[in-house]
């Protein structure tokens, strides 16, 4: 079985999880976070690298020792480090599943009261048993019913969904394998994956083929199959090792845009195109549209749109919330591509918890062919990723005139993420904000303030003057942290009077502002700033992430700042 990066990431996140609850250094636990953070973004198969012999420990983040760890799991699938851990710490580790619990709570309950099962836990939770141990309050005992509740209601439903980037991983490989033979004609991945959901059930794979093609053999005979459904001429699914379900489906290529569209879903969609449909006495499936027996299209998606005089819409829009009315009238967006994008507003650098130099990551910004990138390292109230104070910052200041002066290459903005603090009062002064090209602002601590506070707490940073970005709005990290409780729509009319913007954060893990956020902020009339919140290199390639997500929130090159040149930026960010 080939190991792949999200099985090396999986491994070292579990150690860090139980390094964690023994107490271990914190170092040493954010080592192997770090580690495989690296793993997970890496653009190749850490199996390849081993094989080929590469040192592993040039990456970013990945040491000597950690690079010897890797080519282990790579050769025996297993770290013995792991397998020693959960000796010593005998709990499941589901438990740090559990929001709002931590390690250090873990490690007490564990310890004090004999729990190492979610069941366990809940049980005592459920009898009263929790509030008795001091420091536990019968809210943090309510909490934790609620959010094993959550957790199970997940399991029930069926595997945690995956983020589309971790998808992409998997997708991307087998898409090439079932290319490998010559028999397949068109191939595509439909569903919500094509809908660039932030998160995938399975996948949906259409195929035309010739006859005889021996397509089905070669999907179930892939590498990566654990366990096969069914097996038939046209429709098999598989589960991957990885958890994920691969539907595949031959069509005829007189059906392929009709199978196309019905597999593309959404649902809702689906079933709104198919009332029209009827209106018109026509029926429609996946093999074509028909008038009484007679199939009139179904070549193409949009064959079969015109044959409900609906334009073209593009699968991200296919969620029945109001793209069926547009592409009827003909006003539907002209939705943003990655080709748009003039630079990306969000980079951290070395001087704080980023790992390349801003010369390194202007170069590579560069390379993409942007016109700007904004330096946006932390401020210092973010303590464990070094966050700059006054001095560092203004030094960091210098520093960029200095490169501007020397190269022509691209423009380097002057910028901060800066933290918004519990007040609402900004974490540097303004005297050495007004010397920054653009101000970002975060909320990385308090997420639980009530929704009223929260809000107050944004909207008051967003007062002062300087404030011109709002990063990352609900904090969310996708299947792992719940978006802060914050009224959205108070913060987007706010941002709106001011003069302020806010961020589509594109790493996968994040896609915040959501789908939904963007289009309100859309239709108030406040731009986006599309930004990968880059922290390495590889990470400028996140940006395709947020423009799906954007996509999915209907906005066009002109809903999003960074898709104008510096000149007109620093206009639309000038505040009255
Ligand atoms: P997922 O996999 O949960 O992320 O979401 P989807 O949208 O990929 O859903 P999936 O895999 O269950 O089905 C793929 C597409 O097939 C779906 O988007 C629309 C279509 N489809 C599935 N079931 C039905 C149905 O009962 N009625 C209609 N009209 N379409 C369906
Ligand atoms: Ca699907
Ligand atoms: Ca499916
Ligand atoms: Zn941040």
């Amino acid at each position: 079985m080939p190991v792949h990066n999200s099985d090396v990431a999986d491994i070292f996140n579990k150690v860090a999880d139980l390094l964690d609850i023994k107490g271990g250094n914190p170092f040493r636990i954010r080592a192997y976070r770090n580690a495989a953070r690296a793993v997970n973004a890496l653009s190749r198969n850490v199996s390849d690298m081993v094989a080929k012999k590469e040192d592993l420990s040039a990456l970013q983040g990945i040491g000597k020792d950690l690079a010897q760890k890797i080519a282990g799991i790579v050769q025996t699938g297993k770290l013995p480090l792991l397998d020693e851990l959960e000796k010593k710490v005998p709990i499941e580790l589901a438990m740090i599943k559990i929001q709002g619990l931590g390690p250090k709570k873990i490690k007490r309950i564990s310890q004090e009261m004999g729990i190492r099962s979610v069941e366990d836990l809940k049980e005592a939770a459920e009898s009263g048993k929790i509030r008795d141990l001091p420091g536990f309050a019968k809210k943090t005992e309510q909490a934790i019913i609620e959010e094993i509740d959550r957790m199970e209601r997940r399991n029930k439903a069926g595997k945690e969904r995956l983020k589309l980037a971790v998808a992409a991983q998997i997708a991307g490989p087998l898409l090439e394998y079932l290319q490998g033979i010559n028999s397949v004609k068109d191939i595509a991945i439909a569903g919500s994956y094509r809908r660039r959901r932030e998160t995938v059930g399975d996948l949906d794979i259409l195929v035309t083929c010739k006859k005889d093609s021996d397509i089905m053999d070669r999907f179930v005979g892939y590498e990566d199959v654990e366990k096969v459904l069914a097996k038939g001429k046209t429709r098999s699914s598989v589960i991957l090792r990885q958890g994920l379900q691969v539907d595949l489906r031959v069509v005829p290529q007189v059906s392929y845009g009709a199978a196309l569209l019905y597999f593309t879903g959404s649902k809702e969609h689906n079933i709104a195109v198919r009332k029209i449909a009827q209106k018109k006495g026509l029926k429609i499936n996946e093999y074509g549209v028909f008038k009484e027996d007679k199939r009139i299209a179904g070549k193409t998606e949009k064959q079969v749109y015109q044959e409900v005089e609906l334009s073209y819409i593009q699968p991200e829009l296919r969620e029945n919330r109001g793209e069926i009315e547009a592409a009827r009238k003909g006003n539907l967006p002209e939705l943003i591509t990655r080709d748009h994008i003039k630079g990306d507003l969000h980079i951290h650098t070395k001087q704080t918890d980023g790992h390349h130099s801003l010369e390194e990551m202007a170069h590579a910004a560069h390379e993409k062919g942007y016109e700007y990138i904004a330096i946006t390292d932390h401020s210092r109230h973010v303590t464990v990723a070094n966050g700059l104070d006054e001095k560092r910052l203004s030094r960091q200041i210098d520093q960029i005139e200095r490169f501007n002066d020397n190269q022509n290459e691209i423009l380097v903005l002057k910028s901060i993420e800066l933290d918004i603090l519990e007040d609402g009062s900004l974490d540097l002064p303004d005297d050495i904000l007004k010397r920054l090209d653009l101000v970002l602002c975060s909320v990385h601590s308090k997420f639980n303030l009530s929704s009223k506070k929260q809000t107050e707490r944004i909207i008051k940073a967003m007062d002062n003057p300087h404030f011109n970005i709002l990063c990352h709005p609900t904090g969310r990290l996708i299947n792992e942290r719940l978006p802060y409780e914050v009224n959205m729509e108070k913060v987007i009319h706010a941002a709106k009077e001011r003069g302020c913007f806010l961020e589509l954060n594109a790493h996968p893990d994040r896609l915040d502002l959501n789908d939904i956020h963007c289009q309100m902020a859309k239709d108030t009339g406040v731009k986006v700033a599309i930004s990968t919140d880059a922290h390495r290199i590889d990470d400028l390639n996140w940006m395709t992430y947020g423009i799906g997500q954007a996509r999915r929130g209907w906005l066009e090159p002109g809903d999003v700042l960074n898709t104008r040149s510096w000149k007109t930026l620093k206009k639309w960010i000038r505040r009255k």
